[in-house]
């Protein structure tokens, strides 16, 4: 796709694993996804409802904070925007926050995303991957088994909740994990938006 070395950035052909507290046990029996916020009706989706939508293959750059950026990994996964098709938006929703598990708190991760850049097939939940080195496998527990959010190239991988777990939306842009610590809310890795200075 890109293949454009965003500044600060140097290339990586592994995939590094980077993460804060336990990695994830899936037990499908109490796993579930939900949406909610500033929506009509809020939402909770088991494992099955949510493979049984429909699939998206994109093939996305992905560029770390901590300086690797890994060209060329294709993941399969589910669109975001098939989830936002499962609910009525109230008037004026314009941000996200992709919640993942921190340390068994299903909501103790989370990164806010701009949602009008995220209606596209680059901003995918995904479940399996491949690059030139690989064969199409499932993402391993340590990426975010069973399901994993990969933003656009155009936001830092930090935006990409590992072990998922729901989507909040809402109408003002709201700090997550990161950004409350002092990363950047809009985060274009091709602008160099590390931090947040306000
Ligand atoms: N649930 C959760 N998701 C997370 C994180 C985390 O600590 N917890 N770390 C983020 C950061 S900072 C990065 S760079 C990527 C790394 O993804 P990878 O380990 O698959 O390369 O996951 C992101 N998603
Ligand atoms: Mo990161």
């Amino acid at each position: 796709m890109g293949n454009k070395l965003p500044p600060g950035q140097f290339e990586t052909k592994k995939w590094p694993v980077l993460h804060q507290g336990d990695v994830y046990k899936f037990d499908e029996e109490i796993w579930n996804f939900k949406l909610f916020g500033a929506v009509k009706e809020g939402r909770s989706l088991s494992f099955s409802e949510v493979m049984n939508l429909p699939k998206t293959i994109s093939t996305i750059d992905m560029h770390c904070v901590t300086t690797w950026s890994k060209f060329g990994t294709s993941f399969e996964g589910i669109a975001l925007r098939e989830l936002v098709n499962l609910v009525e938006l109230d008037k004026n929703v314009k941000y996200v926050k992709i919640y993942g598990y921190y340390d068994g708190d299903r909501f103790g991760y989370s990164a806010n995303l701009p949602l009008d850049g995220l209606l596209g097939d680059d901003a995918l939940f995904v479940f399996r991957w491949k690059d030139e080195e690989n064969d199409w496998q499932d993402i391993t527990p340590k990426h975010g088994y069973p399901l994993r959010f990969i933003p656009p190239e155009s936001f830092y991988l930090w935006k990409g909740s590992k072990w998922a777990s729901g989507i909040e939306f809402m109408k003002e842009d709201d700090a997550g994990f990161w950004e409350e610590l002092g990363y950047s809310m809009t985060a274009n890795p091709f602008k160099e938006e590390r931090y947040r200075w306000d």
